[in-house]
């Protein structure tokens, strides 16, 4: 019989932490219960050529905007600071900025995928899916953390 906390360990988990009212630690079923989107994309790897995948998952804005980030909804100056540092397993990471995938700035289709090319990433952990990237290299699969971040500001 399979003891639960090894069955447990085989599903991935992504920690959502940093300027949140309610951080929390999400595995790829959970990531169902928001609206689905579906993704077609094909992205250039500098190493590898060009890639074609299908994926689908909720939107990275819908997520996060359940986890409460700490500013005013209401005031859109308030969100133009915020960061977002998504970081793979093996540390590969990338930056976005809250205001690239609100849909009152920038409004990318960023997708949490919960899935490629039909096959689930359960176990993988979900993968960050940028439809208008022409390069691959944001594409980050195996997502354990997503930290979001409001005290941003430039040195002066
Ligand atoms: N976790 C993680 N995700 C990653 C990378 C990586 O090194 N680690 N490489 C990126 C790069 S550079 C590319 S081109 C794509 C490659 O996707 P593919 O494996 O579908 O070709 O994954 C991206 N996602
Ligand atoms: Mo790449």
């Amino acid at each position: 019989m399979c003891h639960p906390l090894a069955a447990a360990a085989q599903v991935a988990e992504v920690a959502l932490t940093g300027d949140l009212a309610r951080p929390v630690r999400l595995t790829v079923p959970d990531l169902l219960a928001w609206p689905q989107h579906r993704a077609r994309v094909s992205f250039e790897c500098a190493t590898s050529g060009i890639r074609h995948h299908r994926f689908a998952g909720p939107l990275l804005y819908d997520v996060l905007s359940d986890a409460g980030p700490a500013f005013d909804p209401t005031r859109r100056k308030d969100r133009m600071r915020f960061l977002i540092a998504v970081t793979g397993a093996d540390g590969h990471h990338a930056v976005l900025s809250w205001a690239e995938i609100d849909p009152d700035f920038g409004r990318a289709s960023v997708l949490l995928a919960a899935s490629i090319d039909d096959a689930p990433l359960d176990r993988a952990g979900p993968q960050l899916v940028l439809e208008r990237d022409r390069c691959g290299a944001r594409h980050i699969s195996g997502i354990r953390a997503i930290r979001v971040d409001g005290g941003y500001a430039a040195r002066t």
